[in-house]
């Protein structure tokens, strides 16, 4: 139940029990290429221009950000800056707990995609005798950790922290002590760790992998419906597939990187654009497909890029047409 406090003073009792609230996450370190933390604003730049009520309908939280650090050199190259990541996720991984506890739905619009490491933090925090269950749709697998990626960017990184999977099997770094413990501290906010289960995730246009991501997948049997399979099945037998692969799971939370799409359709306004992606419209009927079970405690959309769009703002207007897309159909179930 609960109480709304409308503008003239009056307070009344909604009869509903869920509400949507968008979380706004403009951190950017966790990203090699500069730009992300302008994604939200874009997004909201999109709906003004094109007279969308959506953030004028729910309730949005905006996080501080710790952007000002990339003014400063960073000394763990296996994980760049990895203890400021640390305030980031605790503070992020607090909002998704409090909104999830109240049995609200955070949607959430984030700069770079290790902000999913957080959010699944929060809903861990929130639901800890849950089971949870993610499907991540993103051109990539983000199953880095210190002692294996090559470029040391956390956005890379937020599944192994879920699984809490260093993937030592397959080092190639050797991370300072630093770094180390900072690891795992993200791969233990909020006190639980592992977070979820390898069984319990399930990829969408991953096609963008290394080795050591592919160890992962291999060693844990993670799904990934490729593009032609998502063509070859249609999204709808996609979501119904998933639903049923994750029908153990108590919970369930959807991260959309739009770089799951494809950038020559779309836009290259995202920070690691791959070719060959899903349609928007592919995006939007998965999503839909998905959000439509009880099930479904969060949906995140990230790494919207408006510094490298080669066409206006475009990737910023496909993404509100999801999110609208998406904020319907949690309002529908
Ligand atoms: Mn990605």
């Amino acid at each position: 139940m609960k109480f709304l406090q409308l503008n003239d003073g009056i307070t009344f009792v909604a009869l509903f029990f869920q509400m949507i609230k968008f979380v706004i996450q403009r951190s950017e370190i966790g990203a090699g290429t500069r730009g992300s933390s302008l994604g939200p604003d874009a997004i909201k730049i999109a709906a003004v221009t094109a007279g969308s009520s959506l953030f004028l309908k729910y309730e949005s939280e905006l996080l501080s950000n710790q952007n000002d650090c990339l003014f400063q050199p960073t000394a763990t190259e296996n994980a760049l800056r990895i203890g400021i990541m640390e305030k980031v996720w605790q503070e992020h991984a607090d909002k998704i707990h409090a909104i999830s506890s109240e049995k609200d739905v955070p949607v959430v619009i984030s700069g770079d995609h290790a902000s999913a490491g957080a959010t699944i933090a929060g809903l861990k925090m929130a639901h800890p005798n849950k089971r949870l269950g993610v499907v991540w749709i993103d051109a990539h697998a983000d199953l880095h950790s210190p002692y294996t990626s090559p470029s040391g960017n956390i956005h890379g990184m937020p599944l192994c922290a879920s699984i809490g999977e260093n993937n030592v099997e397959m080092q190639s770094n050797e991370p300072l002590i630093v770094t180390k413990e900072a690891w795992s501290h993200l791969k233990n906010v909020g006190g639980i760790s592992p977070k979820i289960s390898p069984d319990d995730l399930v990829f969408v246009s991953v096609r963008d992998t290394e080795k050591e991501e592919e160890h992962l997948m291999e060693k844990y049997n993670i799904k990934n419906y490729s593009v032609a399979e998502t063509r070859e099945l249609g999204m709808k037998k996609v979501g119904i597939e998933i639903q049923n692969k994750l029908s153990d799971c108590d919970i369930i939370y959807v991260s959309f990187d739009v770089d799951s799409m494809d950038p020559d359709i779309v836009s290259y306004g995202t920070g690691t654009p791959v070719k060959d992606g899903i349609t928007p419209a592919e995006a939007k009927d998965l999503i839909n497909e998905l959000l439509q079970s009880q099930k479904i405690v969060c949906f995140e959309l990230v790494e919207v890029n408006p510094l490298l769009d080669n066409k206006g703002n475009k990737m910023a207007e496909v993404a509100l047409e999801v999110l609208e897309s998406a904020v319907n159909t949690l309002e529908k179930r």
